[in-house]
């Protein structure tokens, strides 16, 4: 999979060569790019922002460095669409599914907002452009970020796990909290290892015993009971 992030601060991208990611990256898994949006600035003060439209607080980003850093990305791989994904807080929720959506596709790229945003013209023309597979603009969360660039390795590391051959145990995915299948709308229980007792704390003696049925059995009922203590939004009425 090909991963293109565009933003005022790439470096902020580079942990994306670290750990899990990380050895993705150097597998050829993904094929990661980083892009200075200055660069595509043509002003000798490298402008990327404006006052808005309307008046109000803050600056919003100029669409015209993006759309020449988007147009220069999507040149670089005529054969291929791109999926456009913008980090913004008042995008569609990014769920498990949207990273399962996103680990069959062969190339994403992310624009990084920062301030209060990008000219809404951006979204508006790479939504209608055929050479490109669709925009997303999504949020991590019910909280407001300085800027997408957080978003981004959140949403990379999610879609990044799903990739064939990066997990060592194919089964780890299948287990995860909001996996689909059995775990899904509920989140995982307590996890142990050895030893057996550590300060005053013993591991439950069903996870010793070695009956898989009980330990399933157990195991699905602490996903259930926290479940419903921490998250009771997902399980409904
Ligand atoms: Cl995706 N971006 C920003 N800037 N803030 C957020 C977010 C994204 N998701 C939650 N808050």
């Amino acid at each position: 999979m090909r991963v293109d992030i565009v933003s005022i601060f790439p470096e902020y991208l580079e942990p994306l060569r670290l750990s899990l990611v990380g050895k993705a990256v150097d597998a050829g898994i993904i094929d990661l790019h980083l892009h200075d949006l200055r660069a595509y600035t043509r002003d000798r003060h490298r402008t990327v922002d404006d006052t808005p439209y309307g008046g109000g607080p803050g600056m919003v980003m100029s669409p015209v460095p993006w759309g020449e850093a988007l147009d220069h990305v999507r040149a670089d791989e005529p054969s291929v669409r791109p999926t456009l994904v913008v980090p913004t807080p008042s995008g569609r929720p990014f769920r498990q599914a949207t990273a399962q959506e996103w680990s069959d596709r062969d190339w994403l790229v992310f624009a990084c907002g920062r301030y209060e945003g990008i000219d809404a013209r951006v979204v508006d023309h790479f939504s209608g452009r055929e050479d490109w597979d669709g925009v997303c603009e999504v949020s991590i969360g019910d909280y407001v970020l300085a800027g997408g660039e957080a978003a981004v390795l959140v949403m990379v590391e999610a879609v990044a796990r799903l990739l064939p051959g990066v997990l060592g145990n194919e089964n780890s995915a299948r287990e995860d909290s909001f996996a689909p299948g059995e775990m899904a709308e509920r989140v995982e229980g307590p996890v142990f290892t050895k030893p057996p007792q550590w300060r005053d704390l013993h591991v439950p003696d069903v996870l010793l015993s070695g009956h898989h049925g009980n330990i399933e059995q157990w195991r699905r009922a602490q996903a259930d009971a926290r479940t419903a203590e921490r998250r009771p939004d997902l399980l409904g009425d």
